[in-house]
């Protein structure tokens, strides 16, 4: 993005207190450090060198798995593969050991589809919805200052008219970003969605971006909010929402995944966005999605800046945990 489109940093929403610079290779392991000490550290500690791999260490591994918050079946699927592995003599002593499980994970995170769908010719809806406090709004202003730095117009539309504070927040975003943004006192989310359906397409931009409440009278409320917003965006704009994300809060484990059935369930998401992985040692979750709901990862938040958000991929995320 150009410098003119960012505010002084004071203003800025995003309060890291160290920022960390060099990319964002490095700012994904900075991020995943917790998961690491937690993953590897805890491997480390049983697999010491020069160590046979017999039944002994394979139930040690195991247990270091269970507690890396991958999931009851990731961990067994693993730990099956490892001792097959081993009765086979595919590998034979400790130091095979994590390259091994490194390979087996990202080839089963490598199914994923990562990549954003949006239509090439006309203006790209993402809806991004998610609990309260999970971390849309922040999430929202990394996305649309990474599409700002491909040089794409961005249009947000503050949707989560629940909370007043919430469109003051989403508005700072735009402005720190150098993003344009459809707001209303009117307080109806689905007249904000199509109030800004028009605009994106009247105004020629690349990106338009939905942020939405977390959190309604009732549940019911806020998904019948949501679907109403999708079809609302879906009659003026062809295919629209061509993304649905949501956001989870890496900070609350497998809490997050029973989260994202309940809202598949409610409007079809097509991507996650794993926020705050840089505050927790959770990251193992991570692992844990790709068998209980499957829906890719496409994002992880590790920071509150705008460049805090890594496209997910699977060989950096592994490699970041295990090196
Ligand atoms: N450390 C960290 N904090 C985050 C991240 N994403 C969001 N937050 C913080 O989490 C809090 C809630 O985020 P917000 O975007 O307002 O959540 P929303 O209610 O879902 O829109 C804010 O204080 C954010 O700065 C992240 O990736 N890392
Ligand atoms: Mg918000």
């Amino acid at each position: 993005m150009t410098s003119s489109g960012v505010e002084s940093k004071d203003e800025a929403p995003g309060q890291s207190s160290a920022p960390v610079g060099g990319g964002i290779f490095k700012r994904l392991r900075q991020g995943l450090r917790k998961t690491h000490d937690k993953i590897a550290g805890g491997l480390r500690a049983v697999l010491s060198v020069g160590r046979r791999l017999d039944e002994e260490l394979l139930e040690e591994i195991e247990e270091q798995l269970y507690v890396a918050d991958m999931g009851p079946a990731t961990v067994m699927r693993l730990c099956d593969a490892l001792r097959d592995a081993y009765r086979s003599s595919e590998i034979r002593d400790a130091a095979q050991v994590v390259p091994f499980l490194k390979e087996q994970i990202t080839v089963d995170l490598g199914h994923w589809d990562t990549a954003l769908h949006l239509p090439a010719s006309r203006v790209g809806v993402i809806l991004v919805a998610g609990v309260n406090g999970s971390g849309k709004t922040t999430s929202i202003g990394k996305l649309a200052h990474r599409f700002r730095g491909e040089g794409k117009r961005v249009l947000l539309a503050a949707c989560d008219t629940f909370r007043a504070a919430a469109v003051e927040q989403l508005s700072i975003w735009a402005k720190w970003v150098g993003a344009d943004i459809v707001k209303s006192e009117s307080a109806d989310p689905a007249a904000v969605a199509f109030d800004a359906s028009d605009k994106a397409l009247a105004g020629d931009y690349d990106v338009l971006i939905i942020d939405t409440a977390g959190r309604l009278h009732t549940r019911r409320n806020l998904m019948a909010e949501l679907q109403k917003i999708c079809r609302v965006v879906g009659k003026k704009i062809p295919g629209a929402p061509h993304e649905t994300l949501m956001v989870l809060d890496a900070t609350t484990g497998q809490n997050a995944i029973s989260q994202a059935l309940r809202f598949n369930e409610a409007i079809e998401l097509t991507g996650i966005v794993l926020a705050k992985l840089d505050g927790t040692a959770k990251g193992g979750i991570v692992f844990g999605m790709r068998d209980q709901i499957d829906i890719p990862v496409k994002f992880v938040g590790v920071g509150q800046d705008p460049e805090d958000l890594a496209a997910f991929d699977a060989d950096e995320f592994v490699g970041a945990l295990f090196e």
